[in-house]
């Protein structure tokens, strides 16, 4: 981060005389304090818990300076009015300063495909950034920006939206050059009226665009009510501006497990000596060294070449077909592009919707937790409608790291659930009893289990066989907690019906 806390007090009219302070250059900007290093900036937010609460923590760790809403006797501190609304505007002067080329991507379905994918052609040519795991809101967006690497020239942005307006703050706050709105379509996770509302949170996308800027969105008359009048517009869709021709979908009509192999296979045929067959035919291709690849390819009226993917999926196939066109139209080559797809690594959903073996719909978000991202996951899975006859479980397990604390932020999460809406419980680990001891309080007898997870005894096959035992096709499970928890692997033997 190229900024010194001079710098920082001038841009966000400190309400406080820095100049008592050392000025200093500032390393990084974080927001958790079990992140912060030597030569940050801590960023108190609220989450679940007040970050003024951790500013002494984050000076111990050695933060250089913190933003603050009150005067603080650590060290050197930014007094603002709104630390979030601040933080905000640090990453939209960042922007400015230096002169990076955003290109922003939002949609119901897809939009993390697609970022990835534009990212990766960009890199072909660029120094080219982009949002790490689901920093796509209001709070992740800036810590983005602000943790690209200095000599960044192309951003790629995720927008998310759980509230119509996120948009347009996000795109105010990052001016893109390109905007991007991959579907609008119905996605699990959002609660707009109608499909019109969705188009017009999506749209807001377009209100920061910078003057000359360029906007693609999906050839479907629900956004045309809410295009902007000054930019360059290209629609996708059949016989739209662009779209695709001759696409070859392997498309999957079968799929099987098999012992020896720990991927699903999915095939192009169907029939039952066919799957035998294949799966004969893997076991010697895996003999020889030969893994299998999901692969589709295209050509567009833009391009002169055929492009090859690893991926499947028509929807793969048109967010491809995007980011080559907005790739193009930064200047990257068609040889680069054509290059680049070939090669593609996407990264893995943190929060995914998965299905049991039974059925029932899994909400896994396995990999990484703090009190905040706890609580607004329960908050959501509850807001969710419930499949018809089904109910809503949920497995937490430990957030580790919290430090002294621990027990009691972990025991809060009693507020964010309520027993007639997440009616059982599965708790996971040694913090977790603290939730345990308030949940059997408010939670019928039956109704909240708990199990060990210390040095000496570890009951994830009783957690296993516990939750197998309650979940039913309709239901749907909610798993959540730290990385180290091995919920992965709960999650994984979920879905394979073990
Ligand atoms: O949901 S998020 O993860 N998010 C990030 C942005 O992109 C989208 C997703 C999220 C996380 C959000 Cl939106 C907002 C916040 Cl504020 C956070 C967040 O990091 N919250 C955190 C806490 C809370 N509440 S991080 C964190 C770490 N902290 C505990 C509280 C907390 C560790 C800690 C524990 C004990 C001490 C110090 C630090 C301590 N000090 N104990 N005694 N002295």
């Amino acid at each position: 981060m190229k900024l010194d806390l001079y710098e920082i007090a001038e841009v966000l009219s400190a309400k406080n005389d820095v100049t008592q302070f050392e000025n200093v250059a500032l390393r990084n900007a974080e927001f958790d304090s079990r992140l912060i290093e030597s030569g940050d900036l801590f960023v108190p937010l609220k989450g679940a818990r007040d970050g003024h609460d951790f500013i002494a923590t984050a000076f111990a760790q050695g933060a250089a300076a913190t933003l603050s809403e009150r005067p603080v006797a650590e060290g050197a501190y930014i007094l603002v009015d709104d630390v979030l609304t601040a933080f905000q505007r640090l990453a939209q002067y960042y922007l400015e300063k230096m002169q990076v080329d955003v290109l922003a991507v939002t949609g119901s379905n897809g939009k993390t495909t697609t970022k990835d994918m534009l990212a990766q052609l960009l890199a072909t040519t660029y120094k080219t950034y982009k949002t790490q795991g689901n920093y796509n809101n209001e709070i992740g967006l800036p810590y983005t920006v602000l943790h690209m690497p200095e000599d960044t020239e192309k951003l790629v942005l995720e927008m998310g939206q759980d509230h119509l307006g996120d948009i347009h703050l996000l795109s105010e706050l990052a001016k893109p050059k390109t905007g991007i709105v991959t579907l609008v379509g119905e996605a699990h996770l959002e609660f707009f009226g109608s499909r019109a509302e969705i188009a017009q949170g999506k749209m807001q996308i377009a209100d920061g665009l910078r003057k000359d800027g360029l906007l693609i969105v999906p050839a479907d008359k629900i956004v045309n009510e809410f295009l902007p009048a000054d930019c360059k517009l290209v629609r996708f869709g059949p016989d739209a501006d662009i779209f695709l021709m001759r696409l070859e979908e392997r498309k999957d009509s079968l799929s099987f497990d098999c012992n020896f192999l720990e991927q699903r296979i999915d095939l192009p045929v169907t029939g039952k000596y066919n799957a035998t067959n294949a799966m004969i035919a893997a076991y010697a291709a895996l003999q020889e060294g030969v893994e299998r690849k999901d692969s589709l390819s295209f050509e567009c009226n833009f391009l002169e070449q055929r492009i090859d993917l690893p991926v499947t999926g028509k929807y793969n196939a048109t967010n491809a077909m995007i980011a080559a066109y907005a790739a193009l139209q930064e200047g990257v080559s068609e040889e680069a592009i054509a290059q680049a797809f070939s090669e593609l690594e996407l990264t893995r959903n943190r929060t995914e919707w998965k299905k049991a073996g039974n059925g029932a719909d899994i909400l896994s978000d396995v990999y990484n937790a703090n009190p905040t991202a706890m609580r607004l996951i329960l908050e959501t899975f509850s807001t969710i409608p419930a499949n018809p006859g089904g109910r809503k479980l949920a497995v937490l397990a430990d957030m580790k790291e919290l430090g002294a604390d621990a027990k009691s932020m972990h025991g809060s999460m009693i507020t964010s659930l309520n027993p007639e809406i997440v009616t059982d419980l599965f708790l996971y680990g040694q913090d977790m009893e603290a939730l345990y001891d308030y949940a059997k309080e408010i939670y019928p007898p039956g109704k909240v289990q708990y199990f060990i997870k210390n040095d000496e005894k570890d009951q994830f096959e009783q957690l296993k066989q516990a939750v197998r035992e309650k979940l039913t096709p309709a239901d749907q499970i909610l798993l959540k907690g730290s990385n180290s928890m091995n919920l992965a692997k709960l999650v994984e033997d979920l879905e394979d019906g073990n």
